[in-house]
């Protein structure tokens, strides 16, 4: 297989060089420029699968380059890299279609890790549309015209599925988590439909879409009882998001966005300002899947959550586990002295459920109380 192609667009010798060795280190065909006009110059542009870019720089800065690129329709994944911390800059970037953004000092294995996917995203090959001529209708490029209409049609049929959140020996329902679900049969899963935003960036659309079907389903939430959303890290940068137009804005005081995945957060430059914004308007936050995947202690420690939601991986089978039971109690007793509220997610049987009451995990949420479904469903207490 040929080495996917990297451009590192950076005008800091040393940081150049060591995005460059790292790169090259990790497999990348790496080549680099020292600032955005030089990168537009370049003859080879047009080859490159993924670009790494500096924001500030003299001559002409990343988004000045990114900006540049989009005018000129070429679609290659660029990754900004910056030390300034602006939210103008980060909407600027989201609506130039940026995909990632990594702020300074930069560690080189994560970085390596984002041009990885970035170079998924773009299979190797940069797209550039505008000088060519319009490419024949290959097999792949219908997929997409295919996928796009099924997506729309998904969209259209989107509905919320509600899951109650609970506190057991006190038999109340603190909240629901709010679940997203289609009746377009070819995305009967969320995760289909999520995939397909992504492949297609069409995750604001979809975004807006479950939001406003949540707003809808507000009118019905049961008295006391709150409401848990998923979001994608690109839906903090949404222009609306902060504004009146974020239906979800007028009941946020009633609202837990739930954040998952650590590149969720590095995307998004200056996150205290950002989430200070949010929770002046009322927003609680959540970092949803802790213990799973990229979801780490550090979403704690960058996002400061007021909840953290259990990944029902350390939940599964922990009441037969110690080492399951050592790690559950241990967050729990972490994020509770951070006067955090800890949900435990997945409990599935009263074995867990018991486990988990005797470890001090009090809130649950699992197939053992309800399992999601329109409306908002009863609580099983057994
Ligand atoms: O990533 P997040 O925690 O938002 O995912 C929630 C998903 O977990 C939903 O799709 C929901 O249907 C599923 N779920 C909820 N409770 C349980 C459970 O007890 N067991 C299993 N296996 N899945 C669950
Ligand atoms: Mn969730």
């Amino acid at each position: 297989m040929t080495p996917l192609k990297v451009l590192v667009v950076e005008d800091n010798d040393l940081i150049r060089d060591s995005f460059v060795m790292a790169l090259e280190d990790a497999g990348f065909a790496v080549d680099a420029s020292e600032n955005g006009q030089r990168a537009l110059e370049r003859s080879d542009l047009a080859d490159f699968g993924v670009i790494v870019s500096d924001v500030a720089m003299p001559v002409l800065d990343g988004l000045g380059m990114l900006k540049a690129l989009r005018d000129r329709h070429v679609a290659v994944p660029v990754v900004l890299v910056t030390g300034s911390q602006s939210a103008n800059a980060a909407a600027d970037a989201a609506r130039y279609g940026a995909l990632l953004y990594l702020t300074k000092p930069v560690n080189l294995r994560t970085l390596i890790e984002v041009v990885r996917h970035a170079g998924k995203l773009s299979g190797g090959a940069n797209r550039a549309r505008s000088e060519a001529p319009p490419p024949p209708p290959d097999p792949a490029a219908l997929a997409a015209e295919e996928l796009s209409a099924r997506l729309d049609r998904a969209i259209a049929r989107l509905w919320m599925a509600f899951q109650p959140i609970v506190l057991p020996t006190e038999r109340r329902v603190i909240a629901f988590e709010a679940l997203m679900r289609s009746d377009e049969p070819a995305m009967a899963r969320p995760d289909l439909i999520l995939d397909a935003a992504e492949r297609l960036d069409r995750l604001e659309d979809l975004g807006v879409a479950v939001r406003a079907r949540v707003a809808e389903a507000l009118v019905d939430l049961p008295e006391g009882s709150d409401v848990f959303v998923n979001l994608h890290a690109r839906d903090l940068l949404v222009d609306g998001f902060l504004s009146g137009a974020e239906p979800l804005t007028a009941h946020a005081r009633r609202v837990v966005l739930e954040i998952t995945e650590r590149a969720s957060l590095e995307r998004v430059v200056d996150l205290p300002s950002l989430t200070n914004r949010l929770r002046a308007h009322g927003y609680r936050l959540a970092i949803d899947d802790l213990g799973a995947g990229y979801a780490g202690l550090t979403a704690v420690a960058h996002l400061r959550p007021e909840v953290v939601k259990i990944d029902m991986s350390l939940v599964r089978g922990l009441d037969a586990d110690p080492v399951r039971q050592e790690l559950v109690g241990r967050l729990n007793d972490a994020c509770r002295r951070l006067g955090l509220r800890v949900v435990c997610e997945g409990v599935e049987n009263a074995a867990e459920r018991d486990a988990l009451l005797a470890m001090g995990c009090d809130c649950h949420q699992g197939y053992l109380y309800a399992k999601p479904t329109r409306g908002f469903p009863p609580v099983a207490w057994g």
